[in-house]
This record gives structure tokens, sequence and C-alpha cells, in this order.
């Protein structure tokens, strides 16, 4: 009974241990009870609440904070709601985002993580974590096909800060005056991303100054993958006005499609004209660890600078996420600010260590911890069996989509990566004659199934309009707790609350 207890009789109150001992394994019982429901296909997915209910308070669940400590028993049942009013990412049934799952190892270096609660801004502070990074980046590095030694990289908060490091990085090996003199000194330089790259870099061109005006969109075929031809051509044309053509990204595994770009011939163009290459493999970058899938990235070895997010494909807990850069001392020539008061030169140790000054940040969380402990606990093979497991699921519903005569495929084209896009048309829908009602009709399809779903917290899916094509459903799959009959599962629900 921890309700005549409060935050100050654990530690570090006198006699605070035996308190600690048991808060922490009450706490830890709750975790449990979420993470079995969370691997029981028949629990929901969710427990929907509009913000306005959240806001109101729920069942004992008051989100308002109180001038006056509460009870050691309120904060359990805070954390019980937390999690009871939350989304489990982890379910076999969530499809919704490009990261999901509940890697248990991963959980276990998260649990670590906050009890060191330390910062990689620096060695004194970080040892064994700082060493890690080193370790993990090298393999990368071997595994995208670069020599482990001249590399460089750093572990930052998601894929959209990799590519804005990206993107600062080239900048600079261009203009190393622009970190001094800023962008005045600089010609009128353009990047060049394919309509159906990330937000992010346009993000990151606004975040430099660079402008998203200067972000020039390369036309893509029918799948999604850039073509080569139009981004010479564009390139071509930049120089003719004027502007200085300075960065390629080409995407490894697009957010919607799960395009993967023609690498070796985008590495042709930019060495061809100059150019840095960026290959935003985020999502895509996971395949690397698979040697059935890998060839897709052929031609990642040539990239300038890579982005690549363990949290995706390879399922480690949020967040990691790394951006890796070719040339090393690129990224401290360009972020080094030496700070006396944390960089101290003079310190008993090989100061290259102090990683904090390679980047935008101070602070920097310690990503690296639960990515080398699941590295440990499945080794290499572990990742690549979960990687092609999934990969095969996204093949079986392709397939079984294809045999449905309510479920059109935006692609027909077996999926490359794990993305299957769909509509899911109502047979009310499929007498429609007239183009233009038939989509309006069905831009309105998805949306409205989506919701359902999300109302009954029975699965969780994805849905967008893209281009010129009205809302479709969006499935990506990088969850190993996943099996056939959860993929069963959704195309039944989508049937069972889209049909007239
Ligand atoms: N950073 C892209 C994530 C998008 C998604 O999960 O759908």
């Amino acid at each position: 009974d921890f309700s005549k207890l409060h935050a100050s009789d654990l530690l570090p109150a006198r006699d605070g241990e035996k308190w600690t001992e048991q808060f922490l394994l009450a706490v830890v019982d709750v975790l449990l009870n979420y993470i079995k429901k969370t691997f029981d296909g028949k629990s929901k997915v969710l427990d929907f609440h509009y913000p306005h209910q959240l806001l109101e308070g729920l069942e004992g669940f008051n989100l308002e904070l109180s001038d006056q400590p509460e009870s050691l028993e309120q904060i359990l049942v805070d954390c019980r709601d937390t999690l009871k009013y939350g989304v489990k990412t982890g379910h076999p049934c969530f499809f919704n985002q490009l990261s999901s799952g509940l890697d248990i190892v991963g959980l276990a270096g998260e649990w670590l993580t906050a009890t060191a609660n330390t910062n990689m801004f620096t060695f004194e502070i970080a040892p064994v974590f700082i060493i890690m990074e080193e370790i993990i980046l090298k393999k990368m590095y071997k595994i995208v096909g670069w020599g482990e030694s001249e590399a460089d990289g750093i572990f930052c908060p998601g894929g959209s800060i990799s590519n804005l490091y990206s993107l600062l990085v080239a900048r600079y090996k261009y203009f190393p005056e622009v970190k001094t003199k800023g962008m005045m000194a600089l010609p009128n330089i353009v990047l060049f991303v394919s309509e159906h790259s990330h937000y992010s870099l346009e993000k990151a061109s606004a975040v430099l100054g660079i402008g998203t005006d200067n972000v020039i969109a390369v036309k893509c075929d029918e799948r999604g993958k850039m073509i080569p031809s139009d981004l010479e051509a564009k390139i071509l044309e930049a120089r003719k006005e004027g502007h200085f053509p300075l960065y390629v990204c080409a995407t490894a595994g697009t957010t919607v499609y799960g395009a993967f770009d023609p690498l070796a011939e985008v590495a042709d163009i930019c060495e061809k004209y100059g150019l840095w290459m960026h290959v935003d493999a985020a999502w895509g970058g996971g395949l690397l660890m698979s040697k059935k899938h890998s060839f897709k990235l052929c031609g990642i070895e040539r990239a300038n600078s890579i982005t690549w997010n363990p949290h995706k494909m390879m399922g480690v807990p949020l967040q990691c996420s790394t951006i890796l850069i070719q040339e090393k001392g690129l990224l401290y020539a360009c972020n080094q600010l030496s700070a006396g008061y944390l960089f101290q030169p003079d310190k008993q140790y090989d100061v290259a260590y102090d990683t904090g000054d390679k980047t935008i940040q101070c602070g920097r969380h310690v990503d690296i911890f639960k990515l080398w402990l699941i590295w440990k606990a499945k080794g290499t093979c572990g990742f690549e069996l979960q990687i092609n497991k999934c990969l095969d699921l996204a093949q079986y519903l392709y397939r079984n989509l294809k045999t449905r005569e309510n479920f059109q495929l935006v692609l027909d084209a077996e999926p490359e990566h794990t993305n299957v896009c769909f509509w899911y048309i109502p047979q009310s829908l499929q007498k429609i004659q007239n183009k233009t009602e038939l989509s309006r009709k069905l831009h309105q399809v998805a949306p409205k199934i989506k919701s359902q779903l999300m109302e009954e917290g029975t699965t969780m899916v994805s849905y967008q309009p893209y281009g010129d094509k009205v809302n479709f459903f969006r499935m990506v799959l990088s969850n190993p707790a996943t099996k056939k009959s959860d993929i069963d599962f959704l195309i039944e629900e989508i049937e069972r609350l889209g049909k007239d």
C-alpha cells in the first residue's frame, strides 16, 4: 500500500532503500502487464480518447498538476493510466508508422540508459557509451561499404536531423567560410531531391537559410524512383541560371512507396558535376543487414553521407538514428566551437572522444546502448532474419490483395520494401462511372475506415493522398512480432468497416 507514501520517502531519504525497491518493483509490475498486453494479439492496440476528454480527465486520471505532492499510490495509477490511454506501438497489429515493435532487450537497454542518466557530449561522463558508439559506427561504415577508419558519424535525434546534418556538412565542405561569414558570403546554392523524398530536406533548407525555393524536385517514375536523366537536366538548368548546384539527396526507401532510387546512376551524375551525394536510408538502411535484400542499395558506398535509422527496420526502440559522413574530420570542422567549460583540450585522455563538439546540440541523449545491447543479444544474423521476415510478410500482403476484388493496389508490382499501398473500394463505388465523382468518394473511404479502426482500437494503419492519387492506405511492416494472421486480420477489419 503506497497511499501514505510520497516521493520524499524514496532515496535519498534516510531508510529510503526499502520503499525505493518496493516502488520500483511496483512500477516494473505495471510495465510488465503492459508488455504482456502488447504481445497479446487479442488485446486492443489503443483505447482512443479525444484531446478534450484527456484534458477533462478520465476516471481518476487527471493530467493537471497539483501544488501538493500526490501519494505514490496515485503515481502508480498515473503510470498505469498513461500506458492505458496510449497506443501500443509494439502490438503486432500496429502498422501506422515506420517504427514499430517492442524489442525486449532494447527496452532493457532503455531502462539502463535512464538509470545511468548521463550525457553523450564528453567521454568523461559517458566513457562506456562513447566507445560503444565508436564501435557501432565503425560497423555501420563497414556495412555501407566504407573503410571503417576514415569515416565519421554521430547518433542524433531522428532522421530529419540526420538529413539536416548532411546538408550542413555538405555546405561546409564546399564553402567553409559559411561558418564564420554566413550565407551572404555564398553564391546561390541549390539542392536536388526527388519528388518522393522526405519533407525534412525542405525543412533543413529552410533552417539552414538556403530556403525552400532552392530545393529542386526531380521527377520520379511510376514506382517513385528518381529519374536520373531529369536530375542531370535540372542540374544543367540550374547552372545555366547561375545557381550553384551543391547537393543531391537520393532516397533508399521512400516514406510512402518504399522506393529505392537508382543510387549508382545518381552517384555517376554527382561525380560528373561535382555534387555532394547524400542517401536518405532512414527507412531502407536496415535492408543492408540482409544478404537477400541489400542489393537494392547498390551504390550507397559512393555516397558522401548517409542517414540510417536503426529505430525503423532494425526495431530498436525510439530514438536511434545516425548520420554517417564518408570524410573523417568534417563533422568536427563544421560544428566545433571548443566551449572552454566543457571541451578542455588538456584532459588526461584523447579529447577526440569528446564527441559533443561534432554536433549542433550540446546535451545529447544516450541512444547507443539499446542498439549495442540488441546487437549483442541477437547478432547481425538476428537483424537479417527479422528484416527478411518483414519483407516476406509484405509480399504476402501484396499477393493477397491482388486476389481481392474490393482492393486495388496503387502500384501493381512486387514490393521492394515493406510498403504496400492500396485502396479499399466498397461495392457502391465500383458502380460509379464518373471519374470525378469516384475520386471524390474514394478520397473519403480511407479516413473513414481509419477513424473507425481507431475508435474500436483493433488495428492502426496510415493513409494519405499522394500526387494526383486520392487517399489510399499505406501499409508498412517493421515489427518482428507481426504474423500472417495479423495481416489477414487487417484486411478483414478494413472489409468489415468499409463494406456498404
Ligand atoms: N520520419 C518518417 C516517419 C514517417 C512514418 O513513420 O510514417
